[in-house]
């Protein structure tokens, strides 16, 4: 996933309600209600009310993104979990997690983004969380996914675990992935998708699913009143006219409803 800024996470987080309120006008699911029927499908009701998580800040490599952190405890806060930020990074705020009691720990680094259930050993990974939260998103947006063409951009992390679980839930996949090593190596782990054109997909399908880091490639021209969008990262493949079209059905931030999943697997 493309690295935030903290102007992106800020941004989220001075808009949680905002864009919580636009996930339930065109999917009729609130962030707790998505993650649920995530994790299990119908849904289980997660112990998230008064748990124990803390975010611990990591240093490595490019260093803490200013507000990351605030910004996964905001949306977990959300979520009515008690939550925190350690007041030291690294292994000092993996310890300040453990000797107050967290359930979960979120740490990412430049690599990864997992939350770590030090109870019961469970690691979340963020790629097929987000993934899997983003095609609920479409499918509770579309009603149903069997049957339906989905128009999938990028078979990056997310991209693949984006795939895995369309099909999952009967969609037929239409993908395009410039990369010819990517697409053959999907196709030879039998992911059954379509490679297709983006004019060839776009021409078919009224879901899609953007997973590329690429931007603004798709205008006001190529979106109709059907269209759901689900775009997990920044930045988003539809050009501001695209989006501004689309309002509701433009599903795009870049954390929320990853870390939602995230910790409702955690504690599931
Ligand atoms: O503040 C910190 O602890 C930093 N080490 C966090 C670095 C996160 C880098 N990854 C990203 O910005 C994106 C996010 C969507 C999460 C995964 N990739
Ligand atoms: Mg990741």
């Amino acid at each position: 996933m493309t690295r935030l800024t903290t102007a992106d996470v800020g941004a989220l987080t001075d808009r949680l309600r905002e864009f919580e309120a636009g996930l339930k006008e065109v999917t009729g699911l609130g962030l707790r209600e998505l993650a649920m029927n995530t994790v299990a499908h119908p849904p289980v009701c997660v112990p998230l009310y008064g748990a124990r998580v803390a975010a611990v800040p990591v240093t490595s490599g490019e260093g803490v993104i200013g507000g990351f952190s605030d910004c996964v405890v905001a949306i977990l806060a959300h979520l009515g979990c008690e939550a925190w930020v350690t007041a030291q990074p690294d292994v000092r705020g993996i310890q300040e997690a453990h000797d107050e009691a967290a359930e979960v720990v979120f740490l990412a680094d430049d690599f990864r983004f997992i939350a770590l259930n030090t109870g019961n050993g469970r690691c979340v990974d963020d790629d097929p969380a987000t993934a899997d939260g983003y095609v609920t998103a479409l499918e509770a947006a579309a009603g149903s996914l069997l049957g339906r063409y989905v128009l999938l951009l990028g078979l990056g992390p997310v991209g693949r675990a984006a795939a895995r679980r369309l099909v999952s839930r009967g969609a037929a996949v239409e993908v395009v992935e410039p990369d010819q090593a990517r697409l053959q190596a999907a196709l030879d782990v039998g992911l059954k998708v379509q490679p297709v054109t983006l004019a060839e997909g776009l021409a078919r399908c009224d879901l899609i699913v953007d997973a590329t880091p690429a931007a603004g490639f798709i205008d006001v021209a190529e979106v109709s009143p059907l269209t759901v969008a689900a775009v997990p990262g920044l930045p988003s493949a539809f050009t501001p006219a695209a989006q501004a079209a689309l309002g509701v059905r433009h599903i795009h931030e870049p954390l929320a409803i990853g870390v939602a999943v995230m910790v409702a697997r955690a504690l599931v």
